[in-house]
């Protein structure tokens, strides 16, 4: 089934929340924000912004009835700052007017007083000062103590993996309306609408049944509106309630980039032990992660990366620990992937490192590793239908990975200037929330009398194609056209307590809740025409839209037995609800079952560097993934290149820079550079694992969001050693991004 958003995205006819009929005197909200990572805010004077013809208010955190507060896991930031700032971009104030210009000139307006003190950015600075957001935490197996005698090879590294602009096309914003009896209607751009009705409700000090938020569509997300779309929700409602007129607060490019948080940087240490034979022995590390001014989703992201930290290993013996660590950046947040990546680069890079110290290629170590069936993670959690081995296999001989790295050999003999290099990069990604409590949802579905259907659930379209994979569940557990679905806006109002869509898991999760819930209307429509033709409700059989008794034709076709089960009074509607079955996670022992299933799969990068100019192009990338049974191969076959090309972007493109002041300088599309059709691998090689479909994937089409990221990472691998190949002196730093300066350099180090 193509995408059922195609059409409407290429003929410019989608609606995003920009492009809302807004009422006829909606007024305009622009954010006043601090200029100091840190200090102490002595006065604001608003005398000024306020004569600017317009200009209806200046509200700040005096004008909020309920609580300042709208930190999610842990309650350390406020909506708008009172006393003190703690990142250039915080929200101090907001002005609202008729019109965004003077809204905008009137927060230039805004006279501040703030005694800025030194800021702090770097994560091991926090850390020495006992700056962390939440405990330290730790996960082990076995004894890496008594471990390390055994291990022929021991080798211990730094690592730093860099920030992430989202840089979703659509900017953070949202339109609220007041109702009646002090009703507030919001439209926001956000993957969380319960989360904005929760934080709105608090900060206006309202009942959550009295903010009702629509979702219709996101240009975009990829985790940035996960929790930190609330905040311009929050702002929106306040002033609407405050001049009960309808308030729009969508932001500029540059503001957007300058206000909100990113991928976590990380520096990490680590010590890997490896016996002659290459076996991965030991594995220890601590990694530091940059969580900025406030906790945000940073407990549950570290935590993601305690989880991956053995990637797609087995490792007998480890002990990580995590540490949050409190800076004066913008809080950063959810990014495809959660901590996984960040996890990946560091036991990916130890193994580059061990690999460089013992004279080995890499894949050697990766292939001696690969988790297999019946094997534990870190956390307890045992293998079941493992395709690390699978992957890998099918990789190497679909692809001719021997052939392949012999052609590399002699290519890089016959030339001098121009070097390739190749990486192989196994993925082994958890799916499910790790907060086990987050996994579940709902889905009401309608059966209109026509026999048109209308559905709604939690999940937000954002580009992966949920809606598309929506009709297609219902259709096929309704066996009906998918033209008679319609899926609606999500919203609270319909489906209410629901998790974001996030963590690759909204389609297994609103999936099954669809199907659950088609599933009983099939079953109520079944018995209305079994008892209305005389017959067993267990005779009847609907297949493509016409009824079957005991395999032969009845007069009963959808349209019919829909119309006739109206009319005999059944209930059409039906709320499904589904929770994922055996799934736990003991925080007091960190040991447990938090994911449903594991997605697997390999990729081969094959970049080639020009040693002169130190540019480089990725020429092709070969993946073997693991769908499951996928549901939509053209869908989640753009999930895999949008990903891979996000992750391609992230260690080899993208240069997130702020100045030691905390001032973000790359705060636009000049300075930071993403991935474009020119950086596009030259071929995407996709082959599809063949699965027995044993997972609780929907329909066993397995979740496809985010594990193709970590896919991306290999051309980051593939480059160093491209550069190896040219300078025998190089030596990997374990230091992400690599940008065509930083290629050029190492090339030439001595
Ligand atoms: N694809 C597009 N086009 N746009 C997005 O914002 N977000 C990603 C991924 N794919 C995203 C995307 C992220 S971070 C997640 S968690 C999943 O989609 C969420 O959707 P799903 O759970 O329906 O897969
Ligand atoms: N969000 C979340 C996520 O709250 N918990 C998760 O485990 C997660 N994983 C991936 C992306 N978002
Ligand atoms: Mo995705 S980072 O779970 O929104």
């Amino acid at each position: 089934m193509k995408n059922i958003d195609a059409l409407g995205h290429l003929s410019g006819q989608s609606k995003y929340l920009d492009d809302l009929p807004v009422e006829e005197h909606c007024l305009h909200a622009y954010v006043v924000t601090s200029p100091h990572a840190n200090g102490v805010l002595k006065s604001l004077d608003k005398s000024m912004a306020l004569k600017i013809e317009g200009v209806l208010g200046i509200l700040t955190a005096d004008d909020i009835p309920g609580e300042n507060q709208i930190g999610a896991i842990i309650k350390d930031e406020p909506l708008f700052a009172e006393k003190h700032v703690h990142f250039i971009g915080q929200p101090i104030a907001m002005v609202v007017a008729k019109d965004k210009r003077s809204a905008k000139l009137a927060a230039k307006a805004v006279i501040l007083n703030i005694k800025a003190d030194t800021a702090v950015t770097d994560p091991l600075i926090a850390y020495k000062k006992g700056d962390l957001i939440m405990p330290p935490r730790t996960f082990q197996q076995g004894d890496t103590a008594i471990a390390w005698e055994k291990c022929a090879h021991i080798i211990e590294g730094k690592t730093e993996s860099p920030g992430q602009e989202h840089l979703y096309l659509e900017a953070q914003g949202a339109y609220a309306l007041p109702g009646e009896n002090g009703k507030i209607f919001i439209y926001s751009s956000t993957q969380g609408p319960t989360a904005v009705q929760r934080i709105v409700a608090r900060i206006l000090n309202l009942p959550m049944h009295k903010i009702e938020v629509d979702v219709t569509r996101l240009g975009g997300g990829f985790g940035g509106k996960e929790d930190q779309a609330t905040p311009w929700a929050a702002m929106a409602a306040l002033a609407s309630l405050k001049f009960r007129k309808g308030v729009k607060l969508v932001l500029d490019r540059d503001q957007d980039m300058m206000m909100t948080g990113k991928r976590h940087p990380y520096t990490s240490y680590f010590k890997i032990g490896l016996d002659t034979s290459l076996k991965i022995k030991a594995f220890e590390a601590d990694y530091y992660q940059n969580a900025g001014a406030a906790a945000d989703l940073s407990p549950a992201i570290v935590e993601r990366t305690l989880f991956h930290s053995t990637g797609s290993y087995f490792i007998p013996n480890v002990r990580v620990t995590a540490y949050s660590c409190r800076t004066n950046l913008p809080p950063n947040t959810a990014f495809r992937g959660f901590g996984a990546p960040q996890a990946f680069f560091v036991i990916e890079s130890a193994i580059r490192m061990a690999a460089e110290k013992i004279g080995v290629q890499a894949e050697a170590i990766q292939k001696e590793n690969l988790i297999d069936e019946d094997q534990s993670f870190p956390f307890g959690q045992i293998t079941e239908a493992a395709r690390a081995k699978e992957s890998w296999n099918l990789l190497s001989t679909e692809f001719q990975l021997e052939n392949k790295i012999e052609e590399i050999k002699v290519f890089n003999q016959n030339n001098t200037w121009i070097k390739k290099g190749y990486a192989t990069f196994p993925i082994c990604f958890g799916i499910s929330f790790t907060n086990t409590m987050m996994n579940h949802s709902r889905a009401l579905v309608h059966i209109y009398s026509d026999g048109s259907v209308g559905i709604s659930t939690a999940a937000v379209e954002m580009g992966q194609g949920v809606n598309t994979k929506m009709i297609q569940i219902a259709a096929k557990s309704l066996s009906i056209k998918p033209e008679r679905i319609r899926i609606e806006t999500a919203n609270t109002s319909r489906v209410a307590n629901t998790s974001p869509t996030a963590a690759s898991s909204a389609i297994d999760l609103n999936g099954h809740a669809v199907r659950i819930a088609c599933k009983a209307l099939l079953n109520r429509l079944l018995s209305f025409g079994a008892k209305s033709l005389g017959v067993e409700d267990s005779d009847l059989k609907l297949v493509h839209e016409q009824v079957f008794s005991k395999g032969e034709i009845t007069p009963y076709n959808w349209k019919k037995l829909v119309g006739g089960a109206f009319e005999a009074r059944c209930q059409l509607s039906e709320v499904g609800h589904y929770a994922t079955p055996n799934i736990f996670f003991d925080k007091s022992k960190e040991k447990g079952h938090p994911f449903a299933y594991h997605v697997y799969g390999n990729a081969l990068s094959i970049v080639e560097l020009d040693c002169l100019r130190g540019t480089y192009k990725t020429d092709s990338v070969s993946i073997v993934h693991d769908f499951g049974k996928s549901l939509n191969t053209a869908i989640d076959r753009g999930q895999v290149e949008g990903a891979l090309l996000q992750g391609m972007g992230w260690l080899t493109m993208e240069d997130l820079r702020f100045d030691k002041k905390g001032r973000l300088l790359s705060n636009a599309l000049s300075t930071y550079k993403i991935p474009d059709i020119h950086s596009a691998p030259g071929e995407v090689k996709l082959v599809f694992l063949p699965n027995p479909g044993t997972s609780s994937a929907i329909f066993q089409s397995k979740a496809i969001g985010e594990p193709p990221f970590m896919y991306g990472m290999a051309s980051f691998f593939a480059l160093i050693e491209a550069i190896r190949s040219f300078n025998p002196k190089f030596r990997y730093d374990g230091i992400a991004p690599l940008t065509p300066e930083k290629v050029l350099m190492a090339l030439y180090k001595g």
